[in-house]
């Protein structure tokens, strides 16, 4: 052996293993419909927590309001759990039963 060549060390052929790269999980957060939190607080929490315009966050809202449930999102697991909380703890403070959950997609 002369030259270093690490695929020939030892009369051994080493591979060089194939990068194990995966994307991260992401998780959509949902709203579900119910019939007490008022339109206009759902709408300001589609604002405050997911960064939308008020067109934005009413056409989600009335997508919740009418199908039942609706897609504020889609992220990583810390950041979906954290605008699940969010949501929650600004809904109680507020005494309202509004639902909001993440599901892998
Ligand atoms: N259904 C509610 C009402 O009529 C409005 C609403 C929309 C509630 C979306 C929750 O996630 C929700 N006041």
């Amino acid at each position: 052996m002369t030259d270093y060549d690490p695929q020939q060390e030892n009369g051994l052929v080493v591979e060089e293993a194939a990068p194990k790269l995966k994307r991260p999980p992401q998780y959509q957060v949902l709203l579900l419909n119910d019939d007490y939190t008022p339109m206009e607080f759902v709408v300001e929490v589609l604002e405050r927590v997911f960064g939308m315009d008020r067109s934005l966050a009413t056409r989600v809202m009335l997508e919740v309001h009418t199908k039942g449930r609706g897609v504020c999102g889609v992220f990583t697991y810390e950041i979906a759990e954290t605008k699940v909380a969010q949501v929650t703890s600004f809904a109680r403070q507020q005494q309202h039963p509004l639902l909001c959950t993440m599901e892998e997609v």
